[in-house]
């Protein structure tokens, strides 16, 4: 595998970071999970928009422009012969001293890595994933924005720790105020009476891709879909519900807390977006 690091194509053996990179001792930088589908990156500008938005927030300049980063990630897909892959961009604060100052670190690193995808198991597109809340809550807005893809990824590992605990491969993760934020690596969804409600900005979540192209879809279907502040009971009391995210796209989602949700399997408007959502990748990737 060839991993593009500092403007160069370098073997996989030689693409390194120092110890001393701010990446690596305070998580101090951002990144980006991105899908290719026949070889194309899939809302290539989209993803390149919140990567320099969260840069901005935390102050990160980013050494390339957004046209030099789209032809590297089109390359590093070309280089490793990627057709239907992931791609991981990570941009770091670069090497520094030992202390937090990052106005001590002078060269932010570029990473780009094209890799194979592994999929879930097609039985949880099947028969729908069981998740649980968990205790862990979704960083505060105002502490730690969830807006910024950030490398310090703690909060959601330590919530994926207590669901894998749990026996469920994702978890739901409630704010601050006690709301349905998000899961650790997926946003949430859920069916009421044919509408599509999910939870909104403010509550504290990343801002997925897959969601924005998920509501996009529904609204262009006829569905109603509203981003309003949902509670533990909206999710219990669902027709329907799915996750949303890169990797995983559109999962049903057939029990939650042990609870079933409507009636324990993938529901209608569920399968029919996650057959529209597919079909998009198709058509925006040919
Ligand atoms: N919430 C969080 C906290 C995420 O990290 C999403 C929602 C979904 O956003 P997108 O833009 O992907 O629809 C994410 C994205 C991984 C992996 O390897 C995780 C994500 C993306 C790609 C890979 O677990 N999370």
């Amino acid at each position: 595998m060839k991993v593009f690091i500092n403007g160069q194509f370098v073997p996989q053996e030689d693409a390194k970071i120092s110890v001393f990179d701010h990446g690596l001792l305070y998580g101090d930088g951002v990144f980006e999970g991105i899908r290719s589908y026949n070889g194309k990156a899939f809302r290539l500008q989209e993803h390149l928009d919140r990567l320099w938005n969260s840069a901005k927030a935390i102050w990160l300049q980013i050494p390339m422009t957004k046209q030099q980063m789209a032809e590297a990630i089109q390359e590093a897909l070309r280089q490793n012969g990627i057709r239907d892959g992931y791609i991981r961009v990570v941009v770091t604060r670069g090497v520094g001293t030992l202390g937090l100052d990052p106005n001590r670190c002078s060269n932010p690193q570029v990473i780009i890595i094209a890799d194979k995808i592994s999929l879930y198991p097609k039985e949880y597109y099947e028969n729908g994933l069981e998740i649980v809340t968990v205790s862990t809550l979704r960083n505060h807005p105002a502490a730690l924005s969830p807006r910024i893809k950030s490398l310090n990824y703690l909060n959601n590992i330590l919530a994926k720790i207590e669901g894998l605990q749990a026996g469920c491969i994702e978890a739901l993760m409630l704010n601050h105020k006690g709301e349905v934020a998000e899961c650790t690596g997926d946003n949430i969804f859920v069916v009421r009476q044919g509408r599509l409600l999910t939870p909104p900005t403010d509550a504290g979540i990343l801002e997925g891709i897959t969601r924005a192209a998920v509501i996009e879809l529904a609204r262009a279907d006829g569905y109603q879909v509203l981003e309003i502040p949902l509670t533990k009971h909206d999710v219990y009391i669902a027709d329907e519900c799915f996750l949303t995210g890169t990797a995983a796209e559109v999962v049903p989602v057939v029990k939650v807390d042990s609870r079933p949700i409507g009636d324990g399997k993938p529901g209608p408007i569920t399968r029919h977006l996650m057959a529209r959502f597919h079909q998009l990748t198709q058509q925006e990737t040919q």
